[in-house]
């Protein structure tokens, strides 16, 4: 069983790069912010919550987050393991996370965070605001922003798996397949 935490600054690729991990290694694919676009698609007050957080930049609060990540983890309880996406992305939650899974007896496998640079992130977060409909990835000043968050609310979760360990970082710039590799050497290991 494996349970992989895809990190990184918003827009290094998190999305991209699980989608085509899931594949290979049978695993779930949980990403709170596919989720919250889920509830925004369907007009849900949750989605409503949620949009207010998310187009300016802000987290949407761990209460919410949490609850919402718990009832995804707890719906699918018959798989080969997970990629978390997008989460954690506060210490509080990643609390949260240890504390569900040594409930099914599991634990984290291991935290893989994707390096890009600041000025890489706003490149390619405004070329997918061209064609995404995201209303942030559209504003330069709002992708600042959500830097600046994960700078200073998201960042520690690093540490935090560090102490056991169990955070490692990963070139993010390159093709998509030579990121790949590089994340599977990795996943291969934990
Ligand atoms: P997310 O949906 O998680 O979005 P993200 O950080 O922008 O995306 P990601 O890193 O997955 O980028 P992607 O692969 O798509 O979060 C959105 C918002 O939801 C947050 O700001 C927050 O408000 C809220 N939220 C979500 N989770 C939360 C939580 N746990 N707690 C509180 N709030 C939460 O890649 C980006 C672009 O780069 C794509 O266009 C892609 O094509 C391109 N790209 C990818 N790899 C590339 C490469 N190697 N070279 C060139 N371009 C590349």
């Amino acid at each position: 069983m494996k349970n992989i935490i895809l990190f990184g600054p918003p827009g290094s690729g998190k999305g991209t790069q699980a989608a085509k991990l899931v594949k290979k290694y049978n695993l779930l694919h949980i990403s709170t912010g596919d989720l919250f676009r889920y509830e925004l698609g369907n007009n849900t007050e949750l989605g409503q919550l949620a949009k207010s957080y998310m187009d300016k930049g802000a987290l949407v609060p761990d209460e919410v987050t949490v609850a919402m990540l718990k009832k995804k983890v707890e719906m699918n309880p018959d798989v080969n393991g997970y990629i978390f996406d997008g989460y954690p992305r506060t210490v509080n939650q990643a609390v949260h996370l240890d504390y569900l899974l040594k409930g099914k007896k599991q634990k984290v496998s291991g935290l893989i965070a994707l390096d890009v640079d600041d000025e890489e992130i706003v490149k390619r977060l405004l070329r997918r605001g061209e064609t995404s409909g995201r209303a942030d990835d559209k504003d330069e000043k709002v992708i600042r922003q959500r830097i600046k968050v994960y700078e200073k609310e998201t960042s520690p979760v690093f540490d935090y798996y560090d102490l056991n360990k169990k955070s490692t970082k990963v070139d993010g710039i390159g093709s998509l397949n030579q990121i790949f590799n590089r994340l599977c050497e990795v996943i291969d290991k934990v």
